[in-house]
């Protein structure tokens, strides 16, 4: 395919090694009522990527590209789930506590579903992580190797948080990342524009950027 336009410079891949990979659109982070905002998050920041994702998981379907879908969600028992990581930040809900939705960040409850809008498809892939990045206990550079894939188009929330932390952790892999800028979000906006800075700095240090509309226009023109 001819190079993306991105940031710091294009963005050369092939949609056949490469997952479309959505880090974490779950309802506990969106939707209130859930663990963003128990954490005092405003989450309507979150919220309003939304419409840009969907556009970008329909072009990418279209055209056969293969989906990954991360969750950031605990076993029932909290096995998984450090004390630490439970108590830090003295929310008013605790991972494992029951709210609106569910236990919170506990899988199989509706909180940890994705949102409706951008729900995984037939075979596409859903993987539970009980850590911020995406390979931490999931088994998952296992699968990306079986599968030959080199590359990964990265949306998702929250930018400086599960995304910043999964590209990093596949950008030491040898993956190459792309994170679409529209299509990731944080609860402060500040964070959001420091990751996207960071991400493409010194020669696409951890990897590049780019805005949905590049790969979109590349998408529906098939080259
Ligand atoms: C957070 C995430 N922010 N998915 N998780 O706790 O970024």
């Amino acid at each position: 395919m001819t190079p993306l336009e991105a940031r710091p410079f294009p963005y050369a891949y092939d949609l056949a090694s490469t997952l479309l990979v959505i880090i974490d659109m779950q309802r506990d982070f969106i939707e209130p009522g859930g663990f963003g905002e128990s954490l005092g998050n405003d989450v309507s920041r979150l919220s309003a990527i939304v419409p840009a994702c969907q556009k970008v998981l329909k072009a990418w379907r279209d055209n056969g590209g293969q989906v990954l879908y991360t969750r950031e969600a605990h076993r029932e028992d909290l096995s998984d789930c450090p004390p630490a990581k439970r108590n830090r930040g003295n929310p008013s809900l605790r991972i494992g506590d029951v709210g609106p939705m569910g236990r919170i960040l506990v899988a199989g409850h509706p909180g940890s579903d994705i949102v409706p809008a951008l729900a995984p498809q037939g075979q596409e892939w859903v993987i539970d992580k009980p850590g911020k990045g995406m390979f931490y206990k999931t088994g998952l550079s296992e699968r990306l190797q079986a599968a030959g894939v080199s590359h990964l188009i990265f949306m998702g929330v929250t930018t400086e948080v599960c995304v910043q932390t999964s590209m990093r952790e596949a950008n030491d892999r040898g993956y190459d990342c792309l994170l679409l800028e529209d299509c990731t979000e944080s609860y402060f906006p500040e964070y959001k524009q420091a990751i996207l800075d960071m991400v493409r700095a010194q020669g696409a240090i951890v990897g590049w950027t780019a805005h949905s509309e590049s790969l979109l226009r590349q998408l529906s023109s098939g080259s």
